[in-house]
């Protein structure tokens, strides 16, 4: 059976149906066939609560791509290829013979599975996923279905997925192997080698049957209990083929999880996309992969790591929205994981392992968005972790209605007092010297906590576009690469039509005071000087949003690359407490194609 190649098939338009986002509804094309971002219609995937209950409980992962891009590290005949640096076959159209000769000289003998497991247990990550085949087409494990794997085609002759799985049972963590189903660029019948082999002349199903059917199997055969199979950029495979292969896992290791990008709406829970982070609250079983720098394996130039507290950050974002944090680390072709990396790991890893209660196996948050950061919970227990640290000493939590047991800031008492909906926790305006502080707020029995939303005094406000009652505009996911495979989201207010265009807002203040009112946004040449207005209360603001310098497509790969500006448009002031209502929108019919990310409001000191 044949396959379109995967440029024909985004030519076609479909990314749009498969990817279900709806950017790519608006840009089907222009990617350059980067068309791999396709992270597979995720509606309708069944989380499997129980086969994933353990997915729950790990809530952090390492992600790990190594293979003989790795060897490579971002650079090929003397020029570098910059953005994720796995993809470098592709992108310099390196042709399969010649990167085979990176087999012949990949020898990593720095590669220590003892210390990669080490290295995640001090970050207290739960369980590993790595690239057992990325769409380069080489297996990293001794494979008798094809010779162009690591023991066969190399000096290296060790397989590492065994000695990894062999230091994972050691170690207690869970191994689960990333499998590219669909892209092979060694293979003539897979998808993705445009430049050597016409993709859609080839026999897909003949690679599925050949390669890997019986690569996946052996995955699932020779190293014992694994967590599961990550497939990656499902593409054009069919339902027929993805339900193939989820069956295949399932019945070789009933217990081991398919994650969403199967494709076709399969799988026991989502993948979201990569380094997406969800505003607000998703349910069921779901996961981010993020990297810790802009590229997933090792780049040689690449040192734009995220420091420990974004990561924190970043961790507890995705838990308290009720997902799990998979942190990638890409080996070099020694096999040893840049040190800048490992450093940053464990440093998280010191927060992580002081806060464990706060993190493994915690519900997400029972509140609205919080001014000052994000709540998880487990039990009868809350954890507040304070990303804005309040100098008045008073931490302002809205909407508990259980009665608190006890407080603690990291494992020291603190007061509590209630006024009305608010409980007002006393800490010390020295804000504690770690990562993340975490109050923990121990309740007389079980969560009762309203959704309400609060504009807090003496912390930024973020107004979420996900609760806002809208009329005449929608809330669209913007999704763009920054570098070559580095993307980037948005959630944005875009699609403004019809007589009535507005966006509002409905949330509560607890005392008198100001706000600066920020808005995020991104804005067209021709929507250039558009007005907008702010109705609140007694307020009233007017103004113009000005050219973003906004771009649909770039020169070096196609796709677009927003620009977001944020412009402070003037001053809130709130007399009184109590509800409130805030009103955004376009005060003529210009400005269409403007998109607006958010809403801060900003105390004015
Ligand atoms: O194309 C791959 C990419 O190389 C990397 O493996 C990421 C990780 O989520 N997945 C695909 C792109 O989304």
């Amino acid at each position: 059976m044949n396959i379109k190649p995967l440029t024909a098939f985004l030519e076609a338009g479909l990314l749009a149906l498969t990817l279900g986002h709806a950017w790519a509804a608006e840009k089907p094309a222009a990617m350059d066939g980067t068309s791999a971002e396709m992270w597979g219609k995720r509606d309708g995937t069944k989380t499997n609560l129980v086969r994933g209950a353990w997915l729950k409980d790990s809530r952090f992962a390492m992600f790990i791509h190594w293979g003989l891009y790795s060897e490579l590290g971002g650079r090929w005949n003397d020029t570098t290829q910059y953005g994720i640096a796995e993809w470098i076959m592709r992108r310099a159209q390196i042709p399969v013979t010649d990167y085979e000769k990176v087999a012949g000289r990949f020898n990593p003998t720095n590669f220590n599975a003892q210390e990669w497991v080490q290295l995640a247990k001090d970050t207290d990550m739960r369980h590993i996923m790595i690239t057992a085949k990325h769409h380069e087409g080489f297996a990293m494990f001794k494979s008798a279905a094809s010779p162009y794997n690591i023991v066969d085609a190399t000096p290296f002759k060790r397989d590492p997925m065994k000695e990894l799985s062999e230091a994972c049972v050691a170690g207690g963590l869970r191994l689960g192997f990333y499998y590219s189903q669909t892209q092979d660029w060694h293979e003539r019948d897979a998808v993705g080698n445009d430049w050597d082999f016409k993709n859609g002349a080839g026999d897909f199903q003949r690679y599925l049957k050949t390669k890997a059917v019986p690569q996946i199997r052996e995955l699932l055969s020779n190293y014992g209990p694994i967590a599961g199979v990550w497939f990656d950029t499902p593409g054009p495979i069919t339902p027929e083929q993805s339900k193939g292969l989820v069956d295949l896992v399932h019945t070789l290791q009933p217990q081991a999880l398919v994650n969403s990008r199967i494709g076709n709406g399969l799988g026991d829970y989502e993948t979201l996309g990569d380094q997406e982070i969800p505003r607000l609250p998703r349910p069921g079983l779901w996961e981010t992969p993020d990297t810790a720098n802009d590229t997933w394996a090792y780049a040689w130039y690449d040192r734009d790591w995220k420091s420990p507290t974004e990561i924190a950050e970043r961790l507890v974002r995705v838990v308290s929205r009720g997902g799990t944090y998979m942190l990638n680390v890409g080996p070099d072709g020694t096999g040893r994981i840049p040190e800048q990396s490992a450093r940053i790991l464990r440093e998280v890893g010191k927060w992580v392992h002081a806060h464990e209660d706060a993190i493994h196996g915690t519900d997400a948050t029972p509140f609205g968005p919080l001014a000052w950061g994000e709540c998880t919970a487990r039990g009868n227990t809350l954890f507040l972790h304070v990303f804005q640290w309040p100098a008045d000493g008073k931490l302002v939590l809205p909407g508990l209605h259980s009665k608190v047991k006890r407080a603690t800031l990291e494992g020291e008492k603190i007061k509590t007092v209630r006024e009305e909906n608010l409980l007002i926790i006393s800490v010390p305006k020295l804000r504690p010297d770690i990562l993340i502080p975490v109050v923990t707020l121990e309740l007389a029995g079980p969560v009762e906590a309203s959704r309400e939303a609060y504009v807090l005094n003496g912390c930024r406000n973020t107004l979420e576009m996900g609760v806002a009652a809208l009329k005449g505009c929608e809330v669209k996911a913007v999704n763009w690469m920054e570098k070559f495979g580095d993307w980037k989201h948005m959630e944005c207010l875009a699609g403004w039509q019809g007589s009535e265009r507005s966006a509002t807002w409905a949330f509560k203040t607890v005392s008198p005071g100001s706000f600066y009112l920020d808005v995020e946004y991104t804005c067209p040449a021709e929507d250039d000087y558009s007005e907008w207005g702010i109705r609140c209360g007694d307020n009233n603001l007017t103004f113009p949003l000005i050219d973003t310098g906004e771009r649909t497509t770039r020169k070096a790969f196609g796709g677009e690359l927003p620009r977001f500006r944020t412009y402070r448009v003037g001053v809130i002031d709130f007399q009184k407490p109590g509800a409130q209502q805030l009103t955004f929108g376009p005060t003529g019919t210009e400005g269409k194609n403007i998109r607006v990310a958010a809403l801060r409001l900003i105390p004015v000191e």
